[in-house]
């Protein structure tokens, strides 16, 4: 958990550093995609919150291997500071999921409508502030502590507040989709699923945001419906959305429909299914984690949710279906233009998949949706000038050897292996310092190069267009 947490942190911090410094020419902050936003949204609250993980697990390492008593209730410390500190990064954590999810609904229904966003400067105010709420209703996990009723009574306000900006997003979207002509690919039918099941998780989630409630609610299976209808109705469908719709572009040839779309309804219908129930057996009573049950109420409740698991899993194993036969039928549908969707944003301006350089000349940005804008001024697809020589990083392999050193470590620890342990930590350092005093980390792509591949796509989309 440490090694990966690092690991989340240093990704956070690299994310956050490309957006603020290596945006392409002209493109202003309120001009990024608003998957970018999310994203960087997403990214902030990792480098805002990790930390915190960090120093639990650090305080934990403490009271287990060197036997301080940090969360030891009879040796004067405290267990529910743990549990205290772990909410305070993982309700933060919630929403590092979810964001960049909502940034991809954002880009499928502007897409799919062939409009503009609805509010782009609202969507990145409201995703800012359900970053910020984020870290002030962690205690809504343990209203059962007994803090004060004041206390209690200000964690589940600001849990209900967050519904504000949520419902800013949501009637976004609707307003997107408003008069527009919504194509009903795959992608989308993910997003309006979302929509209506991230709705209804989102209410659960305000019912348990009323301490009297949560006395009754806390760890029955009532919780467990809320956040599954929330983690997959809102992450997990988002995933599947982005799955669908960058597919194309990352491999180059295109997913089934049909296949997709069948998919998309044995994961919905199994959904309610499963879950629903989960909310009548929580107010049945039925508590969370019972390895067996002895109430005959709860039955028929628990037997339909697993016919909706059986859904899922059908869902599932259509994914992978789909997978399989886009593999196998790649030749016949190769993504040629590198804009199927006919797409707003500047990765359907490159081929697909894109070369290794990504754009042979950085885009001149002077709107949001950058792609869009340069088709009707007929600047897409004309080359500005001759080609430069494109700056590159080399590959190298120092970070997969840092993360096999560091899992070394990492495992030698939980057993307590102490020569591996120390192995691992000098074997990371010292790739860590070979990579830091090596010079030889770059090159040039030359312009030749360049405009040969170029030229290939060029030809491609002329041929389209023809
Ligand atoms: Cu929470």
């Amino acid at each position: 958990m440490q090694i990966s947490g690092i690991g989340t942190l240093l990704t956070g911090v690299n994310f956050l550093v490309t957006v603020f410094k290596m945006r392409t020419p002209g493109m202003k902050l309120m001009q990024m995609p608003i998957f970018t936003w999310t994203c960087t949204w997403a990214n902030i609250l990792i480098v805002a919150s990790f930390p915190i993980l960090t120093a639990v697990l650090a305080l934990l390492t403490l009271d287990r291997y060197l036997d301080f008593h940090f969360f030891t209730n009879e040796a004067g410390g405290n267990a529910m500071m743990y549990i205290n500190l772990f909410w305070a990064w993982g309700h933060p954590e919630v929403y590092i999921l979810i964001l960049p999810a909502f940034g991809i609904f954002s880009e499928v229904i502007s897409t799919f409508t062939s409009k503009r966003l609805f509010g782009y400067n609202s969507m990145v105010y409201a995703s800012g502030a359900i970053s910020v709420l984020g870290f002030i209703v962690w205690l809504h996990h343990f209203f059962t502590m007994g803090s004060s009723a004041n206390v209690n009574a200000f964690f589940g306000v600001m849990t209900m507040v967050i519904a504000v900006p949520t419902g800013v997003k949501l009637f976004n979207w609707l307003f997107t989709i408003y008069r527009g002509r919504l194509r009903l690919t795959v992608p989308v039918l993910w997003t309006l699923g979302f929509m209506v099941t991230f709705t209804i998780g989102g209410m659960t989630g305000v019912l348990l945001a009323l301490p009297g409630a949560d006395f009754v609610l806390h760890n029955s299976l009532f919780l467990i419906a809320h956040f599954h209808n929330t983690i997959i109705g809102g992450a997990v469908f988002g995933y599947l959305a982005g799955f669908a719709f960058w597919f194309p572009k990352a491999m180059g040839f295109h997913l089934d429909e049909k296949l997709g779309k069948a998919s998309f309804w044995c994961w919905q219908i199994g959904f309610y299914v499963a879950f629903m129930p989960l909310y009548v057996l929580g107010f049945l009573g039925m508590t969370r984690r019972l390895n067996q049950t002895d109430n005959p109420a709860w039955n028929f409740w628990l037997y339909l949710a697993a016919v909706g698991a059986v859904f899922i899993l059908a869902g599932i194993v259509l994914q992978f279906v789909q997978l399989y036969k886009a593999f196998c039928e790649r030749e016949q549908n190769r993504d040629l233009t590198g804009d199927p969707w006919n797409g707003h944003t500047l990765e359907w301006s490159t081929s697909s998949p894109p070369q290794f350089y990504n754009f042979a000349k950085l885009p001149q940005v002077n709107d949001i949706d950058a792609f869009t804008d340069m088709k009707e001024q007929g600047k897409a697809y004309k080359v500005q000038g001759e080609y430069q020589p494109i700056h590159m990083p080399k590959n190298t392999a120092c970070g997969v050897l840092i993360a096999a050193a560091t899992t070394a470590a990492g495992f030698g620890a939980i057993w307590h292996i102490w020569w591996m342990v120390i192995a691992g930590l000098v074997a990371s350092f010292v790739i860590f310092l070979c990579r830091a005093y090596d010079n030889d980390t770059d090159y040039y792509v030359q312009p030749d190069e360049v405009e040969r591949i170029e030229q290939a796509h060029l030809r491609n989309v002329m041929m389209k267009e023809a």
